[in-house]
């Protein structure tokens, strides 16, 4: 209670102190409900979470810039809201710090925060509460389709995790795409449907940007001395950072985008850097939007659409939000802390850095990263398919690749970046998220995209000078792994296909391996 009413012994109620973390912005959250009086939220932008890892300056500013539109959406309805610049002066700059040095001025009845979905803030604010001379509480960010236990439910009793099975019941629990307990359209997943390369003659509608001066925001950054990678145009920032913008993106995914959603999902082309996707998972993970409101939104669309969408390009959309996306945040809270220090395959070499500067005479590699440092974007097939790919091939440490990941994407936070990256696209688990590594030689690359065509690298030629290093890499990666991964059933026919090879070319493979990782910087 402020000194100045206690000595005139005014009796001022005190308010709860409630922490809004920057990925918890959902204005529909119960505490909402409550009233304004009960609380005073606080949101904060401080130096640890702006460098945890070294963010592209897209994430950095989408975070900050979607905090304070949320925290002036609350106050507009009436709550108190305290927001703590990068710069304001009694900055702590941690979240534990500045929620102790709240409740030291004794204003605050208790503290409150909702779950947080990255075990380090978890574990830091547990901590913390255990020490608090006020009462505190955790609640539910309510904004998941599943729990961490639920997740365990399904696979008790089972070897192993199977994203299908996982699917199937988040299906059936919500209802979605059912009809009398089956799965609309006779099958539950259309994944041999949604790989189609994208033809000539068809044409990506243009993406819906949002644009905004964001000088200010870059200013700050620079003179609070943040790290950042990849560039950012001050005048014209294209990122979704309200509730409102998201619901704009959705729309015009379900309107402009969902017909052909599914059937080039996988495709990547150098002319289309988003194709048919919705790039609606940063408006997802800060929770501006939920994942049941935006499966709902396709599947109603489809629905409208009285046949006009198929099935498969709605259903590849919900299994990507209801199934791995759940999925993976299952995979995390099973296994955090130990998973994030798993490395089945003994991975050691540094990251190259054309994954840094994009210079490289890849031509994947090179518009991969390049579309990634100028739009802290890339599709799901370009990170798993294409840098990820190349990641596993070259035996590249997945610490460091995780902190790419980390930090270059706007949508990456550690519990769902974590286990893409260092299980399905790493296989850093050994296992746990994926059967098999996804690896592959330039012949997909080439299948899925423009990519190869006009590349240095001849993706037809495995030992020759201008051979591309995929192909070389696919058949070392397995003759390096041997001992790992032979007994795999699903890279059997990998291992049948070496065991026909002669000496002299599994030698051959194996000295040309050794030139191109020995010269990786240079390739
Ligand atoms: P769309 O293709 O339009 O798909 C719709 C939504 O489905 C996405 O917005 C996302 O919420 C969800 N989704 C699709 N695939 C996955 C998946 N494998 N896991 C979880 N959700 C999925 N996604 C993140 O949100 N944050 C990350 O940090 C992240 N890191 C990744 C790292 C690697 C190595 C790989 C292979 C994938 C990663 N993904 C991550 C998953 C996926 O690539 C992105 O969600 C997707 O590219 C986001 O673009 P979009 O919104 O246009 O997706
Ligand atoms: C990613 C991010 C960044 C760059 N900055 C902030 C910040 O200044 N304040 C904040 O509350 N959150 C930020 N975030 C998101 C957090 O890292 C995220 O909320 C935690 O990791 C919990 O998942």
């Amino acid at each position: 209670m402020p000194a100045k009413q206690e000595a005139e012994g005014v009796r001022v109620k005190k308010k709860i102190l409630r922490l809004i973390l920057g990925d918890q912005l959902n204005i529909q959250h119960s505490w909402f409900s409550d009233d304004p009086k009960v609380a005073e939220y606080v949101l904060m932008e401080v130096r640890e979470e702006a460098t945890y890892t070294r963010h592209h300056i897209q994430k950095i500013i989408a975070f900050f810039l979607a905090m304070r539109a949320f925290a002036r959406e609350a106050q507009d309805k009436g709550f108190a809201v305290r927001y703590i610049a990068l710069d304001d002066s009694k900055n702590k700059h941690s979240f534990v710090a500045n929620v102790e040095a709240l409740l030291a001025t004794g204003e605050y009845s208790a503290f409150e925060y909702q779950d947080p979905d990255e075990y380090r803030v978890s574990e830091a604010l547990k901590e913390m509460s255990a020490h608090a001379h006020v009462p505190t509480r955790v609640v539910d960010s309510e904004h998941f389709l599943t729990t961490p236990a639920f997740f365990q439910g399904v696979f008790k009793g089972h070897k192993r995790y199977v994203m299908e099975l996982f699917y199937r019941e988040v299906r059936r629990k919500y209802d979605l795409l059912m009809e009398d307990g089956e799965p609309i359209g006779g099958r539950w997943n259309f994944d041999a449907e949604n790989r189609k390369k994208l033809p000539k003659g068809v044409t990506p509608p243009p993406p819906l940007d949002f644009e905004r001066e964001v000088s200010d925001i870059v200013a700050l950054l620079k003179t609070s001395n943040v790290p950042s990678i990849g560039t950012v145009n001050p005048r014209r920032f294209t990122w979704p950072v309200t509730r409102e913008e998201s619901l704009r993106l959705l729309t015009y995914f379900c309107e402009k985008l969902l017909p052909e959603f599914g059937s080039y999902q996988d495709a990547m082309h150098t002319d289309h850097r988003f194709l048919f996707h919705s790039r609606i998972s940063f408006s997802l993970n800060v929770k501006m939007i939920s994942p049941l409101e935006v499966v709902e939104a396709a599947i109603k669309a489809w629905r409208r659409s009285k046949g006009a969408i198929s099935i498969e390009q709605v259903e590849g959309f919900v299994r990507q939000i209801a199934g791995w996306r759940e999925f993976m945040r299952g995979v995390y809270w099973a296994h955090m802390p130990r998973y994030k220090t798993l490395n089945s395959l003994g991975a050691k070499r540094p990251l190259p850095h054309y994954f840094w500067d994009g210079d490289t005479k890849m031509r994947c590699v090179k518009h991969a990263v390049d579309q990634s440092l100028e739009e802290a974007y890339a599709h799901h097939i370009q990170r798993l398919m294409v840098t990820g790919n190349f990641a596993i091939l070259a035996g590249i440490d997945p610490d460091e690749v995780d902190a790419w990941y980390l930090g270059i994407y706007a949508d990456a936070l550690e519990w769902v970046q974590l286990p893409n990256t260092r299980g399905m696209s790493q296989f850093a688990d050994g296992g746990i998220v994926g059967t098999k590594p996804y690896t592959s030689s330039a012949a997909y690359i080439n299948k899925m995209s423009n990519y190869c065509g006009g590349c240095h690298y001849n993706f037809k030629e495995r030992y020759g000078e201008r051979g591309c290093p995929f192909n070389t890499l696919y058949w070392d990666f397995l003759i390096r792994n041997k001992a790992a991964l032979e007994k795999n059933p699903r890279i059997g026919m990998g291992y049948r296909h070496i065991d026909k090879m002669s000496k002299e070319e599994v030698a051959e493979i194996t000295a040309k391996a050794s030139e191109i990782l020995n010269g990786i910087e240079n390739l």
